[in-house]
């Protein structure tokens, strides 16, 4: 960013700066898959959420609904409970806890943590006309960073912190397991964590979730392609890249890639920054683990976690696992 001559028409944001200039750089090619999630990034993945290819939400949502009171239970353990979630973007699903706990307990202060406040001030509002009996407090942290920076638990209560979602799915085993182990150091013993995992199955039924007929999950891929072209001037052709998923077997991974259809030049004005692509050339935009039965219990229980309770689907697609501090 040294010889930049005129600035971008947008106030150019650091993260996204440094994420583009590193990945582009790098060989092969990658772009972090935060990146997905601008405005227009978030709608596309609500979409994915309701398309019939894409399992993973309606299959955690069905494991919450038929376990919510008993996830309740067994986490507040005879006292009161505080709901944290990391991510606020899955608000149906926490709605069937949030509903729980109240039922449970009467009243509950619940905790969205997001980096940005915009969905974070949306979910309060709804949450809060939805469900009676619910506060909302969010809170901009990026969890990535551990928890400090919440308040202590008062007495009596303790914290159910809510990791749902397959969220840790992005994330190498080595980086989640030290994301698990920096949030327990923010917890007090008692305090648990709820852990939403996709577990692996056939090829056929993980790619198609990664590769709707609509072209849904296509449109979010390229987006962030759209969002570069935006926020760093650049001049991505989106329809000159290929959505590509594919399963790494060996890495238990689906991962994302946007394939270059020909050789091209693209240039990142805000950047003074200019990339060549050969035909054929990818950039790895997303891994999503996949998590073998029993691994996000083990993952737990490494971290500090005692098992409490491991829920799933009819199927063994999904699993909901509670993990209590020790
Ligand atoms: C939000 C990370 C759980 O990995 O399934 C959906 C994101 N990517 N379709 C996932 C995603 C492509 C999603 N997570």
């Amino acid at each position: 960013m040294t010889s930049k001559t005129q600035s971008a028409a947008h106030p150019v944001e650091a993260s996204v700066a440094a994420a583009a200039l590193a990945g582009l750089s790098a060989h092969p090619k990658r772009l972090p898959p935060w990146l997905f999630y601008d405005e227009a990034g978030s709608r596309f993945f609500e979409q994915i959420t309701e398309l019939p290819e894409y399992y993973l939400t309606r299959t955690e949502r069905a494991i919450l609904t038929a376990h919510a009171s008993e996830v309740i239970v067994q986490a507040a353990h005879g006292q009161r409970l505080r709901l944290v979630e990391l991510g606020a973007g899955s608000a149906d699903k926490t709605r069937l806890l949030l509903a729980a706990a109240v039922a449970h307990q009467g009243k509950v202060l619940y905790e969205p943590l997001d980096v940005s406040s915009s969905a974070l001030d949306e979910a309060k509002a709804r949450i809060e006309r939805e469900i009676p009996g619910v506060r909302v407090a969010p809170q901009i942290l990026d969890y990535t960073q551990g928890l400090d920076g919440l308040e202590p638990d008062s007495p009596g209560e303790r914290r159910l912190v809510l990791y749902i979602g397959s969220s840790i799915g992005n994330f190498e085993p080595r980086t989640a397991e030290r994301l698990l182990q920096r949030l327990r150091a923010g917890l007090e013993p008692g305090d648990s964590l709820l852990l939403g995992v996709d577990l692996r199955k056939d090829e056929a039924t993980l790619l198609a979730a990664y590769n709707d007929a609509a072209g849904v999950t296509a449109a979010f891929n390229r987006n962030v392609l759209v969002r570069l072209n935006r926020e760093l001037d650049a001049n991505f052709n989106p329809q000159a890249f290929a959505h590509r998923a594919i399963w790494n077997a060996m890495e238990s991974r689906i991962e994302m890639h946007l394939e270059s259809r020909i050789a091209q030049r693209v240039r990142l004005a805000a950047l003074d920054f200019d990339v060549d692509f050969a035909a054929g050339e990818t950039i790895h935009t997303e891994n999503s683990y996949k998590y073998a039965p029993g691994a996000a219990e083990a993952m737990l229980a490494e971290a500090g976690f005692a098992p409490v309770g491991s829920w799933t689907d009819g199927r063994g697609w999904f699993a909901v696992c509670l993990g209590r501090a020790e």
